[in-house]
C-alpha cells in the first residue's frame, strides 16, 4: 500500500504541471500566491478522510514561474472552530519546486491549512481551507 502511495505521488507530482483542479474537487488541488509565490498544494489520496494518514505535496513557484528549491516549508493544520493542539507537519524538498509533508487529520470538518515557506530567511504563508470527511 505504501509503495502504491509513494507512485502515485510520483504520478500526480509529474501531472501536476499546470493543473490547479482535478477531479477530484477544489481540495485536491488548490492555489493561492501571496508575496508573488504561487504554493500548489495538493492532497493524497485526493479523497480526505478523517484519522487517515496521507501526504500533502507542495509545491512553489516565483513570480517567473521558477521553482522555488531553497525553502524550508511546514504546514500548520488547524480548526477555526476549536483549538485542536499543534499539528505542524515539516516538509521534505523533493526537487524541481515540489516539498512532501505527512500527517492526518484528527477530526471530520472545516480545518485551515497553512503551508509556511521560508525563504532567504523570510516566512511567507498561504491559508488553504480543506473539507476533511468523517
Ligand atoms: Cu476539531
Amino acid at each position: 500500500m505504501r509503495r502504491f502511495l509513494l507512485l502515485l505521488g510520483l504520478m500526480l507530482t509529474l501531472a501536476a504541471c499546470g493543473t490547479t483542479e482535478s477531479a477530484g474537487g477544489a481540495q485536491s488541488g488548490q492555489t493561492l500566491t501571496v508575496d508573488g509565490i504561487t504554493f500548489a498544494l495538493q492532497a493524497q489520496p485526493t479523497q480526505t478522510v478523517v484519522n487517515q494518514q496521507q501526504t500533502w505535496l507542495v509545491t512553489l513557484t516565483d513570480a517567473a514561474g521558477q521553482p522555488i528549491d531553497n525553502a524550508d516549508v511546514y504546514l500548520e493544520l488547524e480548526m477555526p472552530a476549536m483549538p485542536m493542539g499543534q499539528n505542524n507537519p515539516l516538509a521534505t524538498a523533493k526537487g524541481n519546486g515540489t516539498y512532501a509533508a505527512a500527517g492526518l487529520y484528527s477530526m471530520g470538518g472545516e480545518w485551515h491549512v497553512t503551508v509556511h515557506a521560508e525563504v532567504n530567511g523570510t516566512d511567507h504563508s498561504a491559508l488553504f481551507t480543506i473539507k476533511v470527511r468523517e
